[in-house]
């Protein structure tokens, strides 16, 4: 009895490490990005990973050394409300796969004048909105996404007064389904455990 115990704790841990080691081999960031490498602009639209939708509007991409260098410390970054009093969608190039994510980004309040503004947050069919305070810090959100689509990642800023939220760092690291040679141990480990308790009996 005390056999099976440990059999089946054994079996468990080896598990535990297979799933472990199937998650770090699977768990990948598919999209990074901090802004740091865009050349600073009103109106801003030459990003290396993203494109500000056609017929949205506009962003602006500020920061370091001194252009609206609102959140010093954190090089450069999207004001999502351009300078054309039309906030744009911001949205990747890239499209991503149906599934699950970790999203993480962050966001800070305008720091200037003006109303709170709104910020929805899509991938395929994941919709999720945030109000940001003028005076919000910039901080991170970390989401967890499921979306049954392909889809872009975009951030759009509601409202049009050419004062947006702050984004910068986004990361989307998409989330291994469960593991099928995990699963397999299991029941092979399953099936020993049973077929000890059968020449025990
Ligand atoms: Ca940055
Ligand atoms: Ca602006
Ligand atoms: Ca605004």
């Amino acid at each position: 009895m005390v056999k099976m115990i440990r059999l089946a704790v054994l079996g468990c841990a080896a598990i535990a490490g297979l799933a472990a080691s199937q998650n770090s081999a699977q768990a990948a960031v598919v999209f990074s990005d901090t802004f740091d490498g865009e050349t600073l602009g009103l109106n801003y639209n030459s990003f290396a990973n993203w494109d500000v939708v056609a017929n949205t509007g506009t962003v602006d991409l500020i920061g370091a050394p001194n252009f609206f260098n609102l959140y010093p410390g954190n090089g450069r970054y999207v004001d999502l409300d351009g300078s054309t009093n039309n906030a744009g969608v911001l949205a990747t190039k890239a499209s991503f796969a149906a599934g699950s994510y970790v999203l993480s980004f962050e966001l800070g309040g305008n720091r200037r004048i003006g109303s709170a503004d709104g910020v929805t947050v899509k991938l395929g069919d994941f919709t999720q909105s945030f109000t940001l305070n003028p005076l919000d810090p910039l901080s991170l959100i970390v989401l967890n996404v499921t979306t049954s689509i392909a889809g872009k990642l975009s951030f759009e800023n509601t409202g049009g007064d050419n004062v947006g939220a702050i984004l910068d760092d986004v990361t989307l690291t998409a989330v291994p389904e469960p593991s099928t040679l995990a699963l397999a141990s299991m029941g092979l480990v399953i099936g020993m455990v049973a077929r000890r308790r059968r020449n025990q009996a």
